[in-house]
């Protein structure tokens, strides 16, 4: 068995009301997904990183077609472990150069996934069997990307859904953000949990200043309250403030989840399937996590491929505590399958299926997909 062709699809679809985050304006949402074939007439398929900018794709089209697609052609797709640690040996150091690390980790997060779902395709089983066994058969959720605008709706939504746990956008503001905790808590039953956000967005000083008004919130955790680099900061706050600290969005790959354990900086880990070098890498950053006996909440807001894939993942590796939903409106995220995800009280069950276990609607696909030429460069 030979992979054959390393073949990006790219999806885009302009939004009617852009979405505002801390770093820019969403005019459209895009998706990236990949596809890897073997000469069987088998495929898989994983989803790359592709948030903000929607510019991005390009970095991540030019690093599948010129730097992967080589490097893994003529290769057994069956042999991810070694494709794995070849992409990351000949890349790393390049991407360091290049000073493009994350496109690069992110391409290869893709045609990790996407070997994966084709391992499971080709054995009949699940990837979480393939990962070890099934740890559960659902997965507990909690919803995202809320605030500093108005969440009311989405919150009720998720509340319906059965959802338990909320994590409210920080860091913009102060009095906006103790207004919104106060509406959180309002309108939140009680027991619910309560995380929070600052993506990166404060200095030490602020971050314990606003951290000890917060408190008062009963804070699950706070995520990247710092820069993500800031690891002896992390571990200041976490040690002043009592508040368990999450990030790993930002955190690339092995080594670099090594020297935040090492620095105490973290009490959840959150690694991206779709960014930090795929289910392979991820594992391992978990695994190293759990030998400082730090749990891990998966990181996701994209399409429903990585949904799928951190399903899977949470399925079969244990140490999870939850794993993240973003509660906005996304079509990738809600249309790309025949048989969407969907959250029934507050979890999604795990799809016994071979390999990621979703069928690609291919109408919708083809509807929304971007033909390569018109992203050349
Ligand atoms: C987040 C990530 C990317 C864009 C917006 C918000 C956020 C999260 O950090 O954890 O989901
Ligand atoms: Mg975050």
């Amino acid at each position: 068995m030979k992979i054959t062709k390393v073949e990006p699809i790219v999806l885009r679809v302009p939004l009617d009301s852009p979405v505002v985050t801390s770093f820019g304006m969403m005019t459209s949402r895009t998706c990236v997904l990949v596809s890897v074939e073997a000469d069987t007439g088998e495929y898989g398929i994983g989803e790359i990183w592709n948030n903000f900018p929607s510019w991005g794709v390009y970095e991540k089209i030019a690093t599948l077609k010129h730097g992967i697609e080589p490097l893994v052609v003529g290769e057994d797709p069956r042999d991810i472990g070694r494709i794995h640690q070849k992409l990351l040996k000949t890349h790393t150091v390049m991407g360091l150069q290049w000073g493009a690390l994350g496109p690069i980790y992110h391409s290869i997060s893709g045609v990790d996934m996407a070997l994966w779902d084709l391992l499971g395709k080709h054995t009949g089983y699940s990837v979480a069997k393939l990962l070890g066994g099934s740890v559960r058969e659902s997965v507990g959720v909690y919803a995202s990307g809320l605030g500093p605008g108005t969440f009311e709706e989405l919150v009720e939504q998720h509340l319906e859904a059965g959802v338990t746990a909320f994590k409210l956008k920080v860091g913009k503001e102060e009095q906006q953000d103790i207004r919104n905790l106060k509406r959180m808590r309002d309108i939140l039953p009680a027991q619910t949990k309560l995380m929070i956000d600052a993506n990166q967005a404060w200095q030490r000083r602020t971050a314990i200043h606003c951290l000890q008004r917060y408190k008062e919130f009963d804070l699950t955790w706070i995520e990247e309250p710092l820069r993500c680099d800031d690891l002896e900061g992390l571990s200041l706050i976490r040690e002043v403030t009592g508040i368990p600290i999450a990030a790993g969005e930002n955190l690339y790959g092995q080594r670099n989840t090594r020297m935040a354990l090492e620095r105490n900086a973290l009490d959840i880990i959150q690694p991206d399937l779709s960014k930090q070098g795929g289910i392979s890498e991820c594992r391992r950053m978990v695994d190293l996590a759990a030998s400082w006996e730090v749990p891990y909440a998966p990181h996701f807001l994209g399409g429903a491929v990585c949904l799928a894939a951190s399903v899977q993942f949470v399925a079969g590796i244990p140490g999870s505590v939850i794993l993240e939903l973003d509660a906005n409106p996304n079509p990738f995220r809600e249309r790309l399958f025949t048989k969407p995800i969907v959250i029934v009280n507050g979890h999604i069950s795990v799809p016994q299926q071979p390999g990621l276990g979703f069928e690609l609607d291919e109408e919708f696909v083809q509807f929304h997909r971007v033909p390569l030429q018109d992203i050349s460069f």
